[in-house]
């Protein structure tokens, strides 16, 4: 027992979680015992504002699946999610102390397992934190996998992943993933509306990502997302727009090894960089 830490990008403070927890797939027990009331406050909180938010901008997937999360008064109990979510689609949620290394989550999403992240945010944190708390994770994230195309795509990434990651291409694949299970828009309602959970579980970004003027809005494309940075602690630049989900999960029946091989010779794209010809939505 006991893991090392995980930091993606530059931090000026350690990791939240106490990895020292972790198993070797770095899965813990949910210590349900540890969340005080200000904690499950802060869920709740958290739900309600969140949920009043959707109308109009979340996709109806999303909004029709939410209530499977169960009550929002209480963080709820990993089991009790998954016996929601073992009958839907076969998925179950795991704990984990936070972010964990990249083959470890997709060796988890290979067998049908999210990491959710055991703990939440300080009151003081309510507005923004940087690193994926149970809020984002279970909230933004936990609803779409009540849907059988998303649950496929999801293991199918993670089946991806491990190749990516004998191929040195972890970078590209998680460009994709970015662009769509975090950030990503669809086509609904005569408009587009955000099933990334990076938006659904962030106040501000959900109004933005669907009607500033300011981001590019982008139809998605597999060798356009793969080439594309992006910021981790701003408001997306771009966003790639998705028909419906049976596209995310059309792009996994293709061999991702030739792409790679053939990306690596192009330059990346910037966050905000347009290409000669591209039509914004
Ligand atoms: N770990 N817990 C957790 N949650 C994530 O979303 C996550 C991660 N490790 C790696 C990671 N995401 C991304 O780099 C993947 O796209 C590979
Ligand atoms: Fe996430």
């Amino acid at each position: 027992m006991g893991q090392a830490p995980v930091v993606y990008g530059q931090s000026d403070r350690p990791p939240r979680g106490d990895y020292s927890r972790a198993n070797a797939d770095y899965t813990c027990a949910q210590d349900y015992a540890a969340y005080t009331e200000a904690d499950h406050q802060t869920y709740q909180r958290l739900y309600e504002r969140q949920s009043a938010l959707l109308p109009g901008l979340a996709s109806q997937h999303f909004i029709d699946a939410l209530p499977s999360l169960g009550a929002k008064e209480r963080i709820p109990r990993f089991e009790e999610v998954n016996e929601r979510l073992y009958k839907a689609t076969g998925w179950e949620i795991v704990g984990v102390p936070g972010l964990i290394p990249e083959v470890p989550f997709f060796s988890l999403l290979a067998q049908r397992k999210f990491p959710v992240t055991d703990w939440i945010r300080k009151p003081e944190e309510f507005e923004y934190i940087v690193e994926p708390d149970i809020f984002h994770d279970l909230f933004g994230h936990v609803p779409l996998l009540f849907n059988p195309v998303i649950a496929d795509f999801i293991q199918a990434y993670g089946k991806g992943g491990l190749k990516a990651a004998e191929l040195g291409a972890c970078e590209m694949l998680s460009r994709v993933y970015w662009y769509t299970i975090e950030f990503g828009l669809i086509r609904e309602s005569g408009g587009v509306r955000a099933y990334g959970a990076g938006i659904l579980s962030s106040a501000g970004e959900l109004d933005y990502s669907v009607n500033s003027p300011e981001p590019h809005r982008l139809p998605l494309q597999l060798a356009r997302a793969m080439r594309t940075l992006y910021k981790i602690d701003t408001y997306q630049q771009s966003y790639f727009v998705i028909d419906d989900m049976q596209q995310l999960l059309d792009f996994t029946s293709t061999d991702f090894a030739p792409l790679y091989k053939q990306l690596r010779q192009l330059p990346t794209i910037g966050a905000k960089e347009l290409l000669p010809g591209e039509q914004l939505i």
